[in-house]
């Protein structure tokens, strides 16, 4: 079969993918949603043209972005994950033991549906007693929240459509307040390859409301520009004085010890992004 699906990077940039099967195509009331079977990547979730989970390298985004702020905070007792239905962050979380709540705020039950359908290696922990699902716009919980969470985890897609409230300055100013007095919490940045005209905006936003504040970086294929940011935002815990040497392996594939303290060491261009003067979203 020659089909091929493409996601648009830039105006002149196309990623493609050579496509076995289209599994599901449909309109939500959120957004349009396919899931493909493609010949390199197997299963894809693709919300909006853009790609947002794979079978073959999920575990990659997946385990950066609950592990780190998961093993930051010394006691995660209670999680909010906003966005990411199909519940990979959430299989990630669980992992951690003393973790005793994980609420899943999404807004598109559908984006849930077919994640039960067609990835049920991504989305095997959605049940499970520790955690409740909340069908909401993650914008208005947080805001009705105060000094409710350990740890919030923004898993969010880009930030077009419904996902854009989620990289702004009020918002972050209530996933502060939804926090404890000694909470923290992570927000998938995007590329900064790219995006030099976003990340410093969203970083400034961050940086208004969090005292300490740290961007780290993973590889993702499948995401455009591969290099992936993640900006962590803290009360009082710091990621880059985590002892290590205690972070017991919970079966990881990208995740180590060593990769929590090198994915925070930055390239030059990026840790210049983020000194340039920006206007918060
Ligand atoms: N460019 C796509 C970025 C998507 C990030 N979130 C994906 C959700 C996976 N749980």
């Amino acid at each position: 079969m020659n089909v091929w699906f493409y996601e648009e990077h830039k105006e002149n940039l196309r990623i493609s993918y050579r496509v076995k099967k289209v599994l599901a195509h449909k309109k939500t009331s959120y957004q349009e949603l396919v899931v493909l079977d493609m010949e390199n990547y197997g299963r894809t979730l693709v919300l909006d043209g853009a790609v947002q989970t794979t079978v073959r390298d999920e575990f990659i985004y997946h385990e950066m972005i609950a592990h780190v702020p998961l093993f930051t905070h010394p006691n995660p007792e209670k999680v909010l994950v906003i966005g990411g239905g199909d519940g990979g962050t959430v299989r990630e979380t669980l992992k951690h033991k003393e973790v005793k709540e994980v609420h899943l705020v999404e807004i598109d039950p559908e984006v849930v549906a077919a994640a039960r359908e067609y990835f049920p290696e991504i989305s095997s922990g959605l049940i499970n007693e520790r955690v409740h699902i909340h069908y909401t716009d993650g914008i208005k919980f947080v805001a009705e929240k105060e000094a409710a969470f350990d740890v919030i985890i923004v898993d969010s897609s880009d930030p077009v459509g419904p996902a854009v409230g989620l990289f702004g300055a009020e918002f972050y100013a209530n996933v502060a307040r939804a926090l404890k007095p000694d909470g923290l919490f992570v927000a998938q940045t995007e590329s900064p390859w790219g995006n030099e005209d976003i990340l410093p905006r969203i970083y400034a936003g961050i940086r208004a409301s969090f005292p300490i504040v740290r961007m780290y970086l993973a590889t993702v294929p499948t995401y455009p520009g591969w290099l992936w940011s993640f900006t962590l935002g803290s009360k009082k815990y710091d990621p880059l004085a985590v002892d290590v040497n205690r972070i017991p392996d919970l079966g990881f594939r990208y995740y180590t010890p060593e990769l929590h303290r090198a994915a925070f060491v930055l390239p030059r261009f990026v840790s210049q992004l983020l000194e340039s003067p920006a206007e918060p979203f």
